[in-house]
């Protein structure tokens, strides 16, 4: 048999992929394209587009350096055909190939396509610890899933902060410690950043001259764009961040982006860092009594724990998964979530670091884009493409189920035992947003009252039968029972009227 031609993705950049290991680098032609399609079948933040670009252009130096035959296809080439199906037929005509293989993708959408490509061979991608096939096994067994018990499995798989059988310290989850208020500190760390390099600089280029009119500011450019970068940011994250990661993981502060977040999500999604062993480094700053162990084990369930938990949800799932909603939710996206223009200063705060920056930590998706966006019935396939788009860390696998199931309720409970509904009091509680906002986060009613809490009473309203036979939510319907109807009426008529203006 002839070479073959390796496909390689623009989120598959490691020398490690499945798709390389069998190959021969003397007879083998290693493709890499930038094509249109990729980068525009959601409107991708500029970052991202500008991210994802220069990690490639890097990755293939890289591959070049190791000793592979590379032949990259620019954006920018006279003859690109703007099409991954495109470029894989034109480089199998100008190398003499009949066959392609490649890695499986992270989006469903893309899968099927190249299902359909001549010649493919699609290899697993074993960068993940969890086995697709045998989670689907293990889900279907159960009447209930519960994200606690597969992380329980992963620990004992990797034997990460484990004793022998027994998790380190004795517990397995220290989430409870975690929820601490953050003060604003002026010696808070912030993320590494890279001065971007010539490549770099060549791409940011390309991309503003390419995607005037997708969202996001493309500079400052500051992102690491080669493995080393990438390597050197985490283990900036574990010196200066990871102390206090655990402490105030949910925390939000309107002048501090990330706090003590580690910000590599988009390196450790294309491939740059590895899962395992960033949890093994996280493992040895506790072991060496450098971190304590809610920092550690917070951080480590975050990464075999729910990482490797929704993508094989994705997996299992998938494509109905997509269309999902159990909630019925109709309502359009505001503009607000592209323009920032809304004087609820907690939207305002998150929506505006994402497009200044292509991020927002976890707590801001789910709490507050995501909190607002469920308690006013959004569409949330209209949000799932926001997110999916917006976030430099963002593919599919990842983010639907993180939206559709963690933060929208869609599945109807599959992924999350409670819907993540909550009113300002937990926004206040959680953040220093409140202090700078035109509403008051005290008042329920009137024409200052926090529309979170509006929203609040009318989801539980309109969401009263589902809610009331979940141990979760009962309590929050007996308190909306107890309420007068000239109060019920109120909270609705006033919620109802703020959802009319949002469109
Ligand atoms: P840290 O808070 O420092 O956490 C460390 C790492 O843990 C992250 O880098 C990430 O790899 C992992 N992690 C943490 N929480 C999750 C989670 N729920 N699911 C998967 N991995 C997790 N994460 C993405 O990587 N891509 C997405 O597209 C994405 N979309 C999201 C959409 C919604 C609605 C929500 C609620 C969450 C989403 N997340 C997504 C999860 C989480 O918000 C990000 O992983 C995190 O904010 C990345 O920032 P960080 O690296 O500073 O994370
Ligand atoms: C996100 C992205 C972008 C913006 N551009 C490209 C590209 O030009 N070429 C490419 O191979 N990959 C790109 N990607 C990543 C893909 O969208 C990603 O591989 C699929 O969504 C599967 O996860
Ligand atoms: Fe957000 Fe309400 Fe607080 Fe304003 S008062 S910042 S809308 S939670």
């Amino acid at each position: 048999m002839s070479g073959s031609l390796i496909l390689l993705l623009g989120d598959q950049l490691s020398l490690s992929m499945s798709s390389l290991k069998q190959g021969d680098k003397a007879g083998d032609v290693v493709l890499m394209a930038e094509v249109m399609e990729e980068a525009s079948y959601v409107p991708h933040h500029k970052k991202k587009i500008a991210f994802v670009l220069s990690a490639m252009r890097h990755f293939a130096e890289e591959l070049r350096a190791s000793g592979w035959t590379v032949d990259y296809v620019k954006l920018d080439d006279p003859d690109n055909t703007g099409s991954l199906t495109g470029e894989v037929t034109r480089a199998m005509e100008r190398h003499g190939l009949d066959h392609v293989v490649a890695t499986e993708p992270g989006e469903w959408r893309l899968l099927e396509a190249m299902r359909q490509w001549p010649g493919i061979i699609l290899r697993e991608d074993d960068r993940f610890l969890a086995d697709r096939v045998r989670f689907s096994e293990w889900a279907e067994g159960r009447t209930m899933l519960r994200m606690e018990h597969f992380y329980r499995l992963m620990r004992r798989k990797t034997g990460l902060l484990m004793d022998g059988n027994d998790p380190a310290g004795g517990t397995w989850n220290l989430d409870a410690e975690n929820r601490a208020k953050a003060a604003p500190d002026l010696l808070m760390p912030a993320p590494l950043h890279f001065a971007p390099d010539a490549i770099t600089r060549e791409v940011i280029e390309l991309v503003a001259a390419r995607f005037p009119d997708h969202f996001g500011d493309l500079e400052p450019f500051w992102f690491a764009t080669t493995r080393a970068e990438a390597e050197a940011a985490f283990a900036h994250f574990l010196r200066h961040a990871l102390p206090q990661f655990g402490t105030y993981q949910d925390a939000m502060l309107a002048g501090q982006k990330f706090l003590y977040h580690a910000v590599v999500s988009p390196y450790l999604n294309v491939g740059l860092l590895g899962p395992l062993a960033m949890c093994r480094a996280v493992e040895d700053e506790w072991r060496a009594g450098r971190v304590p162990l809610n920092s550690a084990e917070g951080f480590i369930r975050q990464i075999i724990g729910w990482r490797e938990y929704v993508r094989a949800i994705y997996w299992w799932k998938m494509p109905d998964y997509a269309q999902v909603n159990a909630l019925e939710a109709h309502r359009p996206l505001p503009s607000f979530y592209w323009t920032a223009k809304t004087d609820m200063a907690c939207l305002r705060a998150c929506v505006t670091q994402t497009r200044e920056e292509a991020y927002a930590h976890h707590i801001q998706r789910l709490m507050v884009t995501g909190n607002f966006a469920l308690l006013a019935g959004i569409d949330p396939h209209a949000l799932h493409e926001w997110y999916l788009a917006v976030y430099a860390d963002a593919y599919e696998w990842v983010e639907l189920p993180n939206t559709i199931g963690m933060s929208q309720f869609a599945d109807g409970g599959l992924l999350a035992s409670k819907p993540y509904v909550a009113s300002g009091a937990y926004i206040d509680r959680m953040s220093d947003y409140c202090g700078s906002c035109r509403y008051s986060v005290k008042a329920k009613e009137g024409p200052d009252a926090c529309p979170f809490n509006l929203f609040f009473w009318d989801f539980v309203a309109r969401h009263k039968e589902r809610l009331a036979r979940n141990p979760r939510m009962a309590q929050m319907v007996r308190t909306w029972d107890k309420f007068d109807a000239a109060k019920q009426a109120t909270l609705r008529r006033e919620a109802g009227a703020f959802l009319d203006s949002l469109s």
